[in-house]
């Protein structure tokens, strides 16, 4: 399988069929990990790190039933639902991630749609947020033209909403939202002008086609989101992935990444929930397989993240520099 994969302006291109993502999955460690280089440094600075933050402005009681997640009312995880944050207060942490080192901040809400008049709030959030001279982000659930168009006027870049994992294994960890949902709302995020993000989870119990059909999905998108989040199951209790979750082994994982480098040549590859169970080794071999960009912060949204003062060190050791403020 010979690609001009090395070529900066190679077409990003759709129509991947699942057999060959898994024929890059499967071809010698090496050869995989020198093709992804290879297409990572036509695209990327391989010594830059995007450092991004996480702020959950409204917490738990979502009435989606997504079976991995810690806010959802359908399961008793014992996390106390909040309010939608103050304005203030966001904007303070906003204020703290960026002199932390972020450059983006990414607004999430335990919603399933927002409803007309927390949008209003949120806008202003934005619009605060990125005065501060951040990039912006949010993830609210579902959205109508009107809504995606509205936070677009208040001035955010990206939306996130995640196709979670492979069209096949979908409907055994959500019911309440169906995937063509998911895929309508990225079509209106596009229509709206704003970037997407948009990954998912891996160690939920699925199989490597699933996580190989799930990157598959992603790359034939109308259009590559330009950043995918790749989350590694962060186990809370009390959900039904819990019952069938297993942590894809270190290699596994690497060359997810890697045929993720090569399937989505210029889409950003966040490391993203997880990484406080990745060895320093690891995370260095997926920096070198193709991500490139890692939430900091003490917490992701309700669960732990990789401590700020581990990730400096590493990002050191591996002479690695974060995008410039
Ligand atoms: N409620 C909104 C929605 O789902 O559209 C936005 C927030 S939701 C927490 C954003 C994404 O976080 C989910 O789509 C899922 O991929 C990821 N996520 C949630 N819980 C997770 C967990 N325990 N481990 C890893 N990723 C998780
Ligand atoms: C994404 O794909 N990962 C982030 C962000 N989008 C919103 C969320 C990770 C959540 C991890 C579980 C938690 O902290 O509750
Ligand atoms: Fe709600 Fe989002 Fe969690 Fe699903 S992932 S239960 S939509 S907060």
């Amino acid at each position: 399988m010979e690609t001009n994969d090395c070529d900066n302006n190679a077409p990003v291109r759709g129509g991947w069929e699942r057999a060959e993502a898994e024929a890059l999955y499967t071809l010698p460690f090496a050869d995989l990990i020198f093709r992804a280089q290879r297409v990572h440094r036509a695209n990327f600075d391989p010594n830059q790190v995007e450092l991004a933050s996480l702020l959950s402005i409204k917490t738990g009681g979502c009435p989606e039933d997504c079976g991995y997640c810690s806010q959802s009312a359908h399961y008793d995880t014992g996390l106390k639902p909040t309010r939608l944050m103050d304005r203030a207060d966001v904007v303070a942490a906003a204020r703290r991630a960026k002199s932390a080192g972020a450059t983006r901040f990414c607004m999430a809400a335990a919603w399933r749609s927002p409803r007309d008049r927390d949008l209003d709030h949120v806008c202003d959030m934005i619009a605060a947020v990125k005065d501060l001279g951040l990039e912006t982000c949010a993830t609210l659930g579902m959205l109508t033209q009107t809504q995606a168009a509205r936070l677009s006027g208040a001035g955010l870049d990206f939306y996130n909403h995640n196709v979670d994992t492979s069209p096949e294994f979908y409907d055994q960890i959500i019911t309440t939202r169906t995937l063509q949902d998911r895929i309508d709302t990225i079509a209106r995020v596009r229509d709206a002008g704003l970037k997407l993000c948009c990954g998912g989870i891996i160690g939920m119990g699925e199989r490597v086609e699933d996580r190989l059909g799930m990157l598959a999905l992603l790359a034939n998108l109308a259009t590559h989101p330009e950043s995918v989040p790749i989350n590694l199951w962060n186990e809370v209790g009390a959900v039904p992935v819990l019952e069938t979750a297993q942590r894809p082994d270190s290699i596994a994982l690497v060359r997810l990444i890697a045929t993720a480098r090569i399937m989505l040549p210029k889409s950003v590859l966040r490391l993203s929930a997880g990484r406080q169970y990745m060895t320093d080794e690891l995370q260095a071999l997926c920096f070198l397989a193709g991500a490139s960009s890692i939430f900091i912060g003490d917490m992701l949204l309700t669960t732990k993240n990789q401590q700020r003062d581990k990730d400096a060190g590493l990002l050191d050791r591996l002479g690695m520099t974060s995008l410039p403020a």
